[in-house]
């Protein structure tokens, strides 16, 4: 997979692509990032990526032009891939929509910053228009990060021999269960004894029913999506 990443500040995500999972999934040949500078793409002296909104208003509108020739530059080269411009109104990123993104052989990811971007470019550019939560930010950029991770650990390969256990429960449409590891007692608080036991069964079931309680607890929302046949069965066996 080839993501390009179109911002006016190329530091403040490159170097969230030099760790991690990202970094080995890069060095495995997994993925290909390149991060590319919006001002590379004016045409004035002073490199201007915004201006005044028309019919005023406070905050400064990105420009049209500048990604428009950034995209229509990177799309001379291969896979035209898909466009995604993220901003607060975009479609709310959740797993599935990673998983279909990381689906994709390109993507191309465009950083608006809060104030604005011409609406041509999300009518006239973007495929897709992304938001990573119902929060704001000053700017795309760490959402091009959250992302950007979110796709590249789902790629084939990228996690090795880790299996991706946190993406299994997800997928399942349940919370992860607590994790443990040493000491068995730390400043008085133990580990729950099923996880000493020795006992694969009986850690299972004590997993499962964690995962149940603490969706249930925090993400009601994610057992209604389950579907109350699902819920019922797994409640009625447990
Ligand atoms: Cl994609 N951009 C900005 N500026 N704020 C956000 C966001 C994106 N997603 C959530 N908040």
């Amino acid at each position: 997979m080839r993501i390009d990443l179109v911002t006016i500040f190329p530091p403040l995500v490159a170097g969230a692509f030099e760790h991690s999972i990202v970094r080995r999934a890069r060095d495995r040949g997994i993925v290909e990032i390149y991060v590319h500078d919006l001002r590379r793409y004016t045409s004035d002296r002073h490199r201007t990526v915004d201006d005044y909104p028309y019919g005023g208003g406070a905050g400064m509108v990105m420009k049209p032009e500048p990604w428009f020739r950034a995209v229509e530059h990177l799309r001379e080269q291969g896979n035209p891939g898909r466009c995604i411009l993220l901003t607060p109104q975009g479609r709310r990123l959740d797993q599935a929509l990673a998983r279909r993104l990381a689906a994709e052989e390109r993507l191309i990811i465009l950083c608006g910053r809060y104030e604005g971007v011409d609406e041509r470019v999300r009518e006239h550019l973007a495929d897709v228009e992304v938001s990573i939560g119902d929060y704001v930010l000053s700017g795309g950029e760490p959402a091009a990060v959250v992302l950007t991770d979110a796709v590249v650990r789902l790629q084939p390969g990228a996690l090795g021999s880790l299996q991706s256990t946190v993406e299994e429960s997800f997928a399942e449409g349940l919370l992860e269960y607590p994790q443990y590891t040493r000491p068995p007692e730390f400043r008085g608080w133990r580990v729950p004894e099923v996880l000493l036991s020795g006992d694969h069964g009986a850690v299972e079931r004590w997993r499962r029913e964690q995962q149940r309680q603490r969706t249930r607890q925090r993400r009601p929302d994610m057992l209604a999506e389950l579907g109350a046949d699902l819920g019922d069965v797994s409640e009625a066996t447990s």
